[in-house]
């Protein structure tokens, strides 16, 4: 399985014979955190790179996006294979104009698999919504994703809107997702930045001093 494969078969909506490919490689032993990293992410940002050249369009992202899903509903399993649970509390959400789940859907996968209790409240998440959702769940860390330039800054209001928010003074906030960086994140008075799914596993056991 490669990643030239792979991108020909989520593009064309080949759901079938894009988790075949998977099972298939997953039968031979190949390693799962390559199958994911090297081989279905990569994919994935090269169909983004054909969407900016405007070589496919919107709907080949969306059918790549259904093929995607699929490919790690097989992975799933294997990734969250659980570390001991610390029983910690996560709130996970992408913020509000953002549609994509993909990314904040493997981060929660890993940090369950890393012992975390991890609540995903979805998409599109406004300020209220996750100040509401970190007191009702008594979250020890939030986790914002964005993927759009558009929606980063929106970042900065749901970190003031928690920090203002009875719960402010007991929570971690990490962010993450395509175009944030460590810097972004700092400017933004996050906590944490996490470039990807096991790294974000790293950062909130280090931001709650476990491990
Ligand atoms: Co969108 N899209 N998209 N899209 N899309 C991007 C992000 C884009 C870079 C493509 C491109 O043009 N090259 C571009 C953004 C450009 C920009 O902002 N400058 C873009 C655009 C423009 C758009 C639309 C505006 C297109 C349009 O309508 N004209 C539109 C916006 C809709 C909206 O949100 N309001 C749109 C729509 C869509 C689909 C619905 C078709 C689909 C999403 C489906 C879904 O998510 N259910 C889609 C897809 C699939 C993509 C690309 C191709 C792939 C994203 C993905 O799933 N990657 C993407 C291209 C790219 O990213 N290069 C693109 C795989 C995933 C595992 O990686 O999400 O990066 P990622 O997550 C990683 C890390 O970022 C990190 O860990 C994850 C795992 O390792 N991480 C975190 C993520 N969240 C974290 C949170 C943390 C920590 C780490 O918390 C602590």
């Amino acid at each position: 399985m490669n990643t030239e494969q792979v991108v020909a078969l989520f593009t064309k909506g080949k759901v079938a014979e894009s988790t075949k490919l998977v099972q298939e490689s997953i039968d031979r032993g190949d390693d799962v955190e390559l199958i994911l990293n090297q081989v279905l992410i990569k994919a994935m940002e090269q169909i983004g790179d054909k969407f900016s050249e405007g070589t496919i369009f919107l709907p080949e992202m969306m059918v790549s996006a259904r093929c995607m899903q699929a490919c790690l509903l097989i992975l799933k399993p294997l990734l969250n294979s659980g570390a001991g649970s610390s029983g910690e509390i996560v709130v996970i959400g992408t913020v509000k104009g953002d549609l994509h789940d993909i990314g904040k859907n493997l981060v929660a996968t890993m940090l369950e698999g890393g012992g975390f209790r991890v609540f995903d409240i979805g998409i599109d998440i406004s300020v209220d919504k996750y100040v509401q959702a970190a007191q009702e769940h008594n979250a020890r860390i939030v986790c914002l994703s964005s993927l759009l330039t558009s929606t980063m800054p929106y970042m900065r209001q749901v970190i003031e809107g928690l920090r203002a928010s009875p719960v402010g003074g007991n929570i971690k906030i990490m962010v993450g997702g395509a175009p944030v960086n460590e810097d972004y994140a700092r400017k933004i008075g996050a906590d944490g930045f996490a470039p990807d799914a096991g790294m974000a596993v790293k950062k909130a056991k280090e931001l709650l001093g476990l491990n």
